[in-house]
């Protein structure tokens, strides 16, 4: 048998240590299944398209894509 070993944590208190980014995760997870789906994860990217399109005109130019530079953040994982 295979049993399944994953174990939802919906809604409970955090006392597992989730992988780095679940802040960010949990915020995409629109109908909190603890998946994200294309369109949950494209909202985010719809989001920073739209916040890096300055001028509003569907497109990104050199300049306003090289305003998008992404943060370079450490994963922090609170685990003792
Ligand atoms: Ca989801
Ligand atoms: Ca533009």
């Amino acid at each position: 048998m295979t049993a399944s070993t994953r174990t939802a944590t919906d809604g409970s208190p955090a006392t597992n240590c989730w992988p780095p980014r679940a802040k960010d995760f949990r915020k995409l997870d629109t109908d909190g299944n603890n998946l994200l789906s294309f369109d949950e994860w494209a909202v985010s990217t719809d989001n920073k398209f739209k916040a890096a399109d300055a001028n509003g005109d569907g497109a990104l130019t050199r300049t306003e894509f090289a305003a998008t530079k992404q943060k370079t953040k450490k994963p922090t994982c609170k685990c003792k």
